[in-house]
C-alpha cells in the first residue's frame, strides 16, 4: 500500500474547467503546461503525492529506466533541455522523479495539480457535451474535454494465488515502494517475478538480504546496462546537436535514433552474426540488440540466432548450469519486453541466492510463514512482489468511464481495447488518451511518445474551438479499420508468440490481443499529422 494515506487537498476543486487531465506524470504535466499556453483552463488530478507518475510509484531497489537519460527528457523547451544537468546514463528512479520536480517547478505546475486525488469516475452529458469527473473525495467537476495521462504500467497486479493476506511478515509490491525505503540486512526474502522490477530489484536486494529466493515463472532475455556517469563531453555533444538528435528520435522506430539495419541475421556468415550481436550486448542497448538485424522481430529463424547467443551467454555467466538452464527463455528475443540489468545473472552465482523454477514446481499458495510450491514450503521474513501489471487497459478501465448512452468503456473493452489511433474511441466524444492501446507507446521511448500525443491532442482542441466546434469523436469505421491495421502489424511480427503483457497474457481472464502499434514511431507520427491535416479524418466533428 502507499505510505501516505490520501488526505483531501484543502484547495477547492473549481466545478467547471475546459479540460480535465487524470494523472500528473510526464503526459499530464505536459499536458498542464500546453493548455495554459492556450489560455485553457484546466486540472489534473493525481492519486500520488507528487508529481512524477511511474517515478513516483516505483521506488524499487535498482529502479532505472532503459533509455538514456539525454534522450528520455522533455524536448519542448529547449531551455531546460540546455539547463538540466543529468548524472548517470540510466538515471535511477529518484534522479528522474528529481527531473519531474525540476520540470513542475520550472513551470509552476503544482498549482493547477491536486495530488493524492484518484479520479473514480467520468460520464459524458450528451445535452451540455460535457463531463462530468468525481474524485476519490467525492469532489466533481465539469469538463469540456477529459484527457486519460494515467500511464500504460499504473496499474500494478499481485499473483493469483491463495493467502496473499496471511503471510506475517512485511511485504512490498515493486510498484508500491515505501518512501523511506527497506532495509533487508539479515532477512530471508522471497521474491516473486522476473519481469525488468524483478531483474532491477534481484540484485540490489541480494546485496542486503541474508537469504534472497526469486521464483520465477518466464524467464526474462537481460543485456547489462553498462550504466555509468555521464562525460561532461558527451553532455556538451548532445546539447549542441539536441535539435537534430530530436528529429531523428521522432522519425524513428522506437522512439531512439538506430542505424536502419540492412541485413538479414541468416544471410551472414556465424562469425559476423555473433559479432554483431557481441556489440549490442557490449553497447548496453536494447534497441542494438533488437535492430542489430532487420529481421530479428519476424522471422523465427533469424530470432533462433539472437536466442541461441543470449543463451550461451547465461551459460558463460551462471555456473550451475541446471540454475542457467532454467534462466534461459524459451519465447522469441524481443516478445516479451527484454531487461536491462545490472549484475543479474551473476547474482544466481552468490551462494545466498537461490532460483526456484515455478513451471517445474508451481506456486501454491502464501502462507503465514511464507510461499508454499507444489513441492516445499518456504519460510521468509519478507516478501516482495514484482509482479508487474494490468497494462495498457487496467488504469483506463479501473475509472468508471461512462460515454454516449451511459456505455461503459470497460464493457465496450471485453473483448480487448478497441481505439482508433490509441488517442480516442467511439462513443466516448471529447475523451483523449495518452499513449493508449492502439499506439505505440510502450514499445517506444515513452517521453517521445508522449510529447507526440500531447502536441496532437491540445492541436485538436484548438482546431475545434478555432471552428466553433464542441465534440470530436472516432468514428466506428476509421476505428474498426485502426484495430484491424494494428491487428495486421502485429499479425506479421512474432510478438503474438510470446504470453507478455503486451498481450494482456499476464492476467487471467484478460483477452488476449496484442495491444501496442508495432509499425514504429515515426511511421505512426506520419499518420496522425496525416488525420489531422485531412480535417481529422476518421473523426466525426460537430
Ligand atoms: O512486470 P512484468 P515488471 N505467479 O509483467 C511474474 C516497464 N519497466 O514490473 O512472465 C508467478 O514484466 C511474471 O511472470 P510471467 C517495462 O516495460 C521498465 O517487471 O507473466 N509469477 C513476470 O515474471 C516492463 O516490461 C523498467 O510468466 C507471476 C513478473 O511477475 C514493465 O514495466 C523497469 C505471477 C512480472 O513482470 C513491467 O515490468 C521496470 C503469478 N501469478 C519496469 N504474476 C526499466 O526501465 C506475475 N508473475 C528498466
Amino acid at each position: 500500500a502507499p505510505s501516505h494515506a490520501p488526505q483531501p487537498d484543502s484547495r477547492t476543486v473549481p466545478s467547471s474547467v475546459d479540460v480535465a487531465v487524470v494523472g500528473a506524470g510526464f503526459s499530464g504535466m505536459y499536458l498542464l503546461h500546453r493548455l495554459r499556453e492556450l489560455n485553457l483552463s484546466a486540472i489534473v488530478f493525481e492519486a500520488g503525492g507528487d508529481v512524477g507518475g511511474t517515478w513516483y510509484w516505483n521506488r524499487y531497489p535498482g529502479a532505472r529506466v532503459d533509455v538514456e537519460s539525454l534522450a528520455y527528457s522533455y524536448s519542448f523547451s529547449e531551455e531546460l533541455e540546455q539547463e538540466y544537468e543529468w548524472q548517470e546514463r540510466y538515471p535511477t528512479q529518484p534522479e528522474i522523479l528529481s527531473y519531474a520536480r525540476h520540470v513542475a517547478d520550472r513551470f509552476d505546475l503544482r498549482r493547477d495539480i491536486f495530488f493524492e486525488t484518484r479520479v473514480t469516475a467520468a460520464s459524458y452529458d450528451e445535452q451540455d457535451k460535457t463531463w462530468l469527473v468525481r474524485t476519490g473525495h467525492g469532489d466533481e467537476v465539469t469538463a469540456r474535454f477529459l484527457v486519460m495521462a494515467t500511464g500504460c504500467l499504473s496499474s500494478s497486479k499481485l499473483p493469483e494465488i491463495p493467502g496473499l493476506d496471511r503471510f506475517e511478515g512485511p511485504t512490498y509490491h515493486t510498484a508500491h515502494w515505501p518512501h523511506e525505503g527497506v532495509d533487508f540486512t539479515g532477512m530471508r526474502v522471497g521474491l516473486i517475478g522476473t519481469g525488468s522490477s524483478g531483474v532491477q530489484s534481484i540484485p540490489v536486494i541480494a546485496e542486503q538480504a541474508a537469504e534472497l529466493t526469486v521464483f520465477q515463472r518466464t524467464p526474462a532475455y537481460s543485456l547489462p546496462a553498462r550504466n555509468r556517469t555521464l562525460r561532461p563531453d558527451e553532455i556538451a555533444d548532445m546539447k549542441a546537436n539536441y535539435r537534430a538528435f530530436r528529429q531523428a528520435q521522432r522519425e524513428s522506430g522506437f522512439g531512439v535514433p538506430t542505424p536502419i539495419p540492412e541485413k538479414s541475421a541468416l544471410e551472414v556468415s556465424e562469425e559476423e552474426r555473433d559479432a554483431a550481436f557481441e556489440r549490442a550486448w557490449e553497447s548496453g542497448s536494447l534497441v542494438n540488440l533488437l535492430t542489430a538485424f532487420h529481421d530479428l522481430s519476424i522471422d523465427q529463424a533469424a530470432n533462433d540466432t539472437a536466442k541461441r547467443f543470449i543463451h550461451r551467454k547465461i551459460h558463460q555467466i551462471v555456473a550451475d548450469p541446471r540454475t542457467a538452464a532454467d534462466l534461459c527463455p524459451e519465447y522469441p528475443v524481443g516478445t516479451k519486453r527484454p531487461c536491462l540489468d545490472t549484475d543479474y545473472y551473476e547474482t544466481f552465482n552468490r551462494p545466498h541466492v537461490r532460483l526456484v523454477n515455478l513451471r517445474r514446481t508451481p506456486l501454491v499458495e502464501i502462507t503465514d510463514r511464507g510461499v508454499r510450491t507444489s513441492d516445499e514450503e518456504y519460510a521468509f521474513d519478507a516478501i516482495v512482489y514484482a509482479t508487474g501489471f494490468d497494462a495498457m487497459t487496467g488504469a483506463l478501465t479501473n475509472v468508471d468511464i461512462r460515454g454516449r448512452g451511459g456505455a461503459s468503456l470497460k464493457e465496450a473493452w471485453s473483448a480487448g481495447p478497441r481505439t482508433y489511433l490509441g488517442i480516442g474511441s467511439a462513443g466516448y466524444p471529447n475523451l483523449f488518451m495518452i499513449t493508449g492501446p492502439g499506439s505505440p507507446s510502450v514499445l517506444s521511448n515513452m517521453v517521445v511518445s508522449i510529447e507526440q500525443h500531447v502536441d496532437w491532442v491540445i492541436d485538436a482542441i484548438e482546431h475545434l474551438d478555432r471552428q466553433g466546434l464542441r465534440t470530436i469523436e472516432p468514428t466506428e469505421e476509421a476505428q474498426d479499420a485502426w484495430v484491424d491495421h494494428v491487428n495486421l502489424i502485429a499479425g506479421a511480427t512474432l510478438y503474438p508468440k510470446a504470453n507478455s503483457w503486451y498481450m494482456g497474457a499476464n492476467v487471467p481472464g484478460k483477452p488476449q490481443v496484442f495491444m501496442p502499434y508495432a509499425g514504429g514511431v515515426g511511421e505512426y507520427r506520419k499518420t496522425c499529422d496525416e488525420v489531422a491535416a485531412q480535417g481529422y479524418k476518421g473523426f466525426a466533428l460537430s
